[in-house]
């Protein structure tokens, strides 16, 4: 039997921008994953929520220019927490300068505004 893919995902910090996370979550439900939405949350409570629910993907979403800060602390939390699997995906207007220090922190993918959602849910199936 397959094993269903398990995505977590949150909005960073206070990012007010709820559309973007909510279409994707749904994409996500809709394409066969379990999906566990937690809306706004610091980096601690959601490396806690993906430990607890033996998440395979820790989306992240945000829109309000704290992506640089809060989601390498995510990914840094998950592994000091002996979480090496978890793949880290942000979403969100970031800026594309930015995207190859966020990969160096260990962000495994970035989709800003416009992305597919095909191409979210491909990303995601072929990463387990
Ligand atoms: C609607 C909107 C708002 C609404 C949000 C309500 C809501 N429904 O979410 C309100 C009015 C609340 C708002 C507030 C603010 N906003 Co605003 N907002 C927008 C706007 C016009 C559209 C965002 C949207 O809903 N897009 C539609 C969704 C479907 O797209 P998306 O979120 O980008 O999601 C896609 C991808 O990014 C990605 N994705 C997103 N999340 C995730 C998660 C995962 C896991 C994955 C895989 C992918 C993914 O996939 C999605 C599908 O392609 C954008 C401009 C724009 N065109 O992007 C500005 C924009 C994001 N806002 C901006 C700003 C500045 C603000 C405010 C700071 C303004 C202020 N001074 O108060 C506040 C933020 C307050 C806060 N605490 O966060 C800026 C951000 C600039 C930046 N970060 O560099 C933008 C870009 C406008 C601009 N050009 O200046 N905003």
């Amino acid at each position: 039997m397959n094993k269903k893919i398990r995505v977590v995902i949150a909005r960073l910090g206070m990012d007010a921008h709820w559309r973007g996370s909510i279409v994707v979550a749904r994409a996500l439900r809709d394409a066969g994953m379990e999906v566990i939405y937690l809306g706004n949350q610091m980096p601690e409570t959601i490396v806690k929520t993906a430990i607890d629910e033996d998440a395979d993907i820790v989306g992240l979403s945000t829109l309000s220019g704290n992506h640089m800060v809060l989601a390498p602390e995510v990914v840094r939390v998950l592994r000091e927490k002996g979480e090496d699997e978890a793949k880290v995906i942000l979403g969100g207007a970031i800026p594309p300068d930015d995207i190859p220090r966020l990969k160096e922190a260990g962000i495994a993918e970035v989709f800003g505004p416009g992305t597919p959602l095909k191409k979210i849910i491909d990303f995601e199936s072929g990463s387990i």
